[in-house]
């Protein structure tokens, strides 16, 4: 399990953005990214839509916002630190800390690059299960 400061080491980190009258190309390197990326998933959010309401155990995750902005809250059982980020704002989110997401100012599409292949029992999905988690790794 990671320590407590890696788990609030959420960087923010910057993608290159290229504007021109045709539209948007993004980059990033895989080097930006401190872990191996084991699997890739999207999530195309409807305005409003709140998701997440999980933690992971030991999911390492690079978020990339495609498309839209994103309002996240990332909190364990003591404190909670809240993101926006546009196109061009990628959020690195270690373990053990509970998030909650939406897109606001519209729909929203995500990249999530994950450090490990989906499972289930890696989520903790009810509040008062993760507090007690929080309590007992922490
Ligand atoms: C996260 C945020 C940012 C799969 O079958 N495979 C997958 O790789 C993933 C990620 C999910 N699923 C299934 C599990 C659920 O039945 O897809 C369904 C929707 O997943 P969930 O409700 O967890 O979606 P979000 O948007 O609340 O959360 C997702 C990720 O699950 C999570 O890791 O951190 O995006």
């Amino acid at each position: 399990m990671d320590s407590l400061s890696t788990r609030w080491r959420h960087n923010i980190l910057e993608s290159k953005i290229v504007l021109d009258e045709r539209g948007l190309l993004g980059e990033f390197t895989l080097q930006q990214i401190e872990f191996k990326v084991k699997r890739i998933y999207w999530v195309y959010s409807k305005s409003s839509q709140k998701r997440g309401f999980h933690a992971h155990k030991e999911l390492h995750q690079f978020l990339v916002v495609l498309e839209g902005r994103i309002r996240i809250v990332l909190s364990d059982a003591q404190c909670c630190q809240e993101f926006q980020l546009a196109p061009g704002e990628n959020l690195l989110i270690h373990p053990g800390v509970w998030r909650e997401f939406v897109a606001c100012d519209g729909d929203a599409t995500i990249l999530v690059l994950a450090s490990e292949e989906y499972r289930e029992s890696d989520y903790i999905r009810d509040y008062d299960e993760f507090v007690r988690w929080d309590n007992e790794v922490f």
